[in-house]
């Protein structure tokens, strides 16, 4: 790539750097690939390409003149409607089955199988459990953990009406969502009866897949990722409020280099104790390093943000650069969004990606099996690993473009809760004021078809500039953080009323509450908040929105904002443009139907107009000021 284009790619320093030594050592990247696609596929991007059954794969003209109807008769309709559905399932399974691992790990530790893992959050456990019927009383810590893990791969399976937190959800939209057929049963039962609807001859009708997709969707925001979060915290920690740094400068350049990237805090955490174990520092320190480091990518990275204050080396388009930087020694990986190309980036250096699930093996990578019983040995290996690399390291081919910037994160409901003396009063007070007008969840990833973080990013500032509270997750939490936007005095860019609460309270006015299952934390607080006023969460005054998205998950999370009754905007078109039925569905039928609707707008000022006027008419409708 030229050398002027680099500004085009992304508005961070440290990717922009990192770009011009990829070019000067040789190195591929994303952005090279997306090049060598173009022209990316229109019928695909239309949703109109299928092959679900090798009469096909068939296509629909999109122009009118060429098939209207595939071998087996299936119109655009439909063809859109089955692709959709099969994406919201894959994204569904990806939260779905982190979830299952962390309901195996509670599993083992109530059964005692394991050493590795504990319970450190007992209260949490216990508070779960009875919120979901058990009845703890006299129980011991494994006991109850044995019975919570019973009840949750309950939710995972066909034999139950609706999943355990159902109850979270305000009265009039578990209502809604029964007059519809749409209450999450299942997870894996709903995600297979997607698999089943979309195969040849099943489900024929586009409205009826759509909705079995916004069940299916329900299933992963208020059961697996849900699932996720809740003994994530049970199990690592509930997150507090905690100062952490932020970008590629987080990278030591006189210290052993371990990055953590994937989603699940399984392994990580383990990792994370490995670097602390004196015996390891000190086989650093004879290495000829000052010690070694952690820091963290993607999700894996946010869990470990979250709870342990943990620095981030950068978000989904930033995993390949920080290879570039020449001073990383080993990524370990668990799974999701891990670029395959990867592998072949460590190779160009002295790095090594190691890979750990049985479920995400990485040809040319090293595998180091983690489980129950082994993790703390493993992740002992891994850092050993990392420091035999270390003596391979080139100084001349090292790098660090940047100095790390300041960020807070740890913002867990409880912890809002506890900052606020205990009660959502507070919030809703501020709210009524008209303080904070609102609040927004702006989540999701990065896109090399967007300039890397500008939509993210700008799309906050205008946020807060209209007085709208914004949580951030997953890649986007990178996104804000490098840009100076997730500490305390990021308040001077808010408005006035947001700027106000959040010096009055010491808060950023961009809380980070975790990485993509933890938006299950924003369902639950937007359930806690209607439930407190009396109404659905169709009537709060909030919005979500994915300005980068790329990913299955994200169209999932996506879904099951709408399905919940939140007004959300997509920055990157879904691939449903194909079919006028599904596309009005989307942009305008729901609302009809769940109350709120999507919106597709790439423009971060145009994107912030429209939920501001979404939140105007809402707080109208609740008799406050606009
Ligand atoms: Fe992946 Fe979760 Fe997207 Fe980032 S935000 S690119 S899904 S890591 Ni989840
Ligand atoms: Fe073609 Fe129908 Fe088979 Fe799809 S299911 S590939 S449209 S014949």
């Amino acid at each position: 790539m030229a050398k002027q284009d680099l500004h085009a790619y992304s508005i961070c320093e440290d990717a922009q750097a990192m770009l011009a030594k990829a070019q000067k050592d040789g190195v591929e990247t994303v952005w090279d690939r997306l090049k060598a696609q173009q022209p990316q596929c229109g019928f695909c991007e239309l949703g109109l390409s299928c092959r679900n059954c090798v009469m096909g794969p068939c296509r629909i003209d999109p122009f009118g003149d060429g098939p209207q109807r595939g071998i087996c008769g299936a119109d655009a309709d439909v063809i859109v409607a089955r692709n959709f559905g099969r994406m919201v399932a894959a994204g569904a399974a990806a939260h779905s089955d982190h979830g299952r691992d962390l309901v195996e790990t509670l599993l083992a530790i109530g059964e005692g199988a394991t050493t590795d893992y504990a319970i450190r959050d007992e209260a949490k456990l216990r508070r779960i459990a009875e919120e979901v019927g058990l009845d703890v009383a006299g129980k011991d810590v494994k006991e109850v953990a044995l019975a919570l893990a019973e009840q949750f791969y309950g939710d995972f399976g066909s034999r139950r009406g609706s999943v355990s937190f159902i109850d979270r959800v305000p009265a009039k939209r578990r209502e809604l969502w029964k007059a519809l057929d749409i209450t999450p049963r299942g997870i894996d039962r709903d995600v297979v009866e997607m698999m089943h609807r979309t195969h040849m001859g099943v489900d024929n009708d586009a409205v009826n897949i759509c909705l079995h997709a916004a069940r299916l969707s329900l299933a992963d925001g208020w059961a697996g990722s849900m699932i996720a979060t809740e003994l994530s915290d049970v199990i690592f920690g509930t997150p507090t409020p905690r100062p952490s740094k932020v970008n590629l400068g987080v990278l030591k350049e006189d210290h052993v280099n371990i990055l953590v990237h994937g989603h699940s805090p399984i392994v990580s955490e383990m990792i994370l104790a490995a670097v602390r174990d004196p015996a390891l520092v000190a086989r650093a320190k004879a290495a000829g390093a000052a010690g070694i480091n952690l820091a963290g990518l993607c999700c894996t990275g946010n869990e470990l943000l979250m709870r342990q204050g943990i620095p981030m080396a950068g978000n989904h388009l930033m995993t390949e650069l920080a290879l570039v930087t020449g001073a990383v020694e080993v990524i370990v990986v668990d799974y999701q969004c891990i670029m395959p190309s990867l592998v072949t980036v460590a190779g160009c250096y002295h790095s090594c990606i190691v890979t750990t699930s049985p479920k995400a093996k990485f040809t040319g990578a090293t595998h180091i099996a983690f489980d129950m019983q082994n993790a703390r040995q493993q992740a002992a290996a891994v850092v050993e690993l990392a420091i035999e690399r270390y003596k391979e390291r080139d100084p001349a081919r090292v790098d660090i473009p940047v100095a790390p910037v300041d960020i807070v994160s740890g913002f867990s409901n409880e912890a809002v809760l506890a900052a606020l003396g205990g009660t959502a009063a507070p919030l809703i007070d501020a709210i009524k004021a008209g303080k904070i007008r609102g609040a927004v969840g702006i989540v999701g990833c990065n896109n090399p078809k967007v300039k890397h973080d500008y939509q993210n990013v700008h799309l906050i500032r205008e946020c807060i500039k209209r007085d709208l509270l914004v949580l951030v997750t997953g890649c986007v939490t990178v996104s804000a953080g490098k840009q100076g936007l997730l500490v305390p005095g990021a308040a001077d860019m808010a408005g006035p009323g947001l700027s106000e609460v959040c010096k009055a309270l010491g808060i950023p006015p961009v809380l980070h509450v975790g990485s993509c299952v933890d938006n299950s934390r924003i369902l639950q607080l937007c359930g806690m908040l209607a439930t407190a006023l009396g109404v659905d969460i169709a009537d709060l005054p909030v919005a979500a929105a994915a300005p980068e998205w790329y990913s299955e998950k994200a169209a999932t999370i996506g879904l099951y904002a709408v399905a919940s009754g939140i007004f959300t905007v997509l920055g990157v078109e879904p691939p449903i443009l194909g079919s006028k039925t599904v596309t009005d569905l989307a942009l305008s039928g729901l609302e009809g139907v769940v109350g709120a609707s999507f919106a597709v707008e790439g423009d971060p000022v145009k994107a912030a107009d429209l939920i501001d006027t979404r939140i105007r008419t809402k707080r109208q409708a609740l008799g406050l000021t606009p």
